[in-house]
């Protein structure tokens, strides 16, 4: 019996900065909605869905910078959330920012089943950006001020008929994500982004933001022979143009479905699961081919460490 999961990319277009959480939850209906309606198993939210991108300010009051985390998740905010994905008996995965009950901040993703049980919650790995305000830039990135890195590392669970695992937003250009998930048998990955279109510290990238967002998917999906979900907060947030593109991407590393707006938008695809074997029985069979004995320095080293000066090989 074929394993297939039927999953919406649910692309959230802008989030205002006076949004209300309530205003926000009933576009994520929407789109919920949208996905029982086309028969989705599995809604998959952007990062940081609830809330407009914060990072991209210097915030002072610690009042304003708490009211963007969520303290509880569900909560009466977002219990409609849960409760209507139970009545419609589908999944989703939602991105929001965590203030821990220990004072903790991260950049954090559930994963809820059928019946509104949360099986998984991740924290982001790779915190891009800055700690401190930049004023040289046209907008700030200090996600490395307002959220911690993840001590957890990336996890899967067994969930919707197979083995689904998580990453958020820059955690997708890191090779080591998609293995360390594939490793412990991720055959679907759920990645939320918010990627504004503008890179301050290095212009030339931005005509290849769309080209990069694909290129680390497909190659992640394509190496570790498995799907990737890779779901936007994209256009003009708060004067920031930010990448939309969402899109389902098979173990062989096509796009099997891609949003061409850049505001609400439900994109869905049928992921068969055991499609991901034809990668990893065949070319990528790491039990067979990996060669984890030359690889230490992935682990063992952090940065680049060139070879002393001199001739010679
Ligand atoms: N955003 C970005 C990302 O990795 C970034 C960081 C900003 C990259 C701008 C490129 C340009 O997609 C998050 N939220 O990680």
């Amino acid at each position: 019996m074929t394993r297939i999961v039927r999953v919406g990319a649910a692309q959230m277009g802008p989030v205002a900065r006076d949004e209300t959480r309530a205003a926000v939850v009933e576009r994520l209906l929407e789109l919920l909605r949208r996905g029982a309606e086309r028969g989705c198993d599995l809604v998959v939210f952007p990062e940081l869905a609830l809330t407009t991108f914060f990072p991209r300010w210097a915030l002072e009051d610690p009042a304003e910078i708490d009211a963007y985390y969520e303290t509880e998740m569900p909560s009466a905010t977002t219990r409609p959330l849960f409760d209507e994905a139970r009545r419609l008996g589908i999944g989703f995965h939602l991105g929001y920012a965590e203030l821990t009950p220990d004072g903790h901040r991260y950049n954090t993703a559930i994963l809820v089943d059928r019946d509104a049980t949360i099986v998984g919650r991740f924290r982001k790995v790779h915190i891009p950006g800055h700690d401190t305000a930049e004023p040289w830039r046209p907008f700030q990135h200090l996600e490395r001020r307002y959220f911690e890195e993840s001590p957890e590392g990336f996890g899967v669970w067994r969930a919707f008929g197979g083995i689904v695992g998580m990453a958020i937003c820059n955690d997708r250009r890191w090779p080591e994500t998609y293995r360390v998930l594939a490793l412990q048998g991720a055959e679907l990955v759920c990645i939320g982004y918010n990627t504004p279109l503008h890179y301050a510290p290095d212009p030339t990238q931005d005509p290849l933001q769309g080209f990069h967002n694909h290129l680390v998917m497909q190659a992640g999906a394509y190496q570790n022979g498995m799907w990737v979900v890779g779901v936007a907060k994209g256009g003009i947030e708060e004067g920031v143009p930010s990448l939309a593109q969402s899109a389902v991407i098979a173990p062989s590393g096509q796009i099997v479905a891609q949003a061409y707006t850049t505001g609400d938008e439900l994109i869905v695809a049928d992921c068969d699961l055991d499609w991901c074997d034809h990668y990893r029985r065949t070319l990528f069979d790491f039990e067979v081919y990996r060669r984890p004995d030359a690889y230490g320095l992935i682990t063992e080293r952090k940065g680049i460490v060139p070879p002393p000066d001199g001739d010679g090989p």
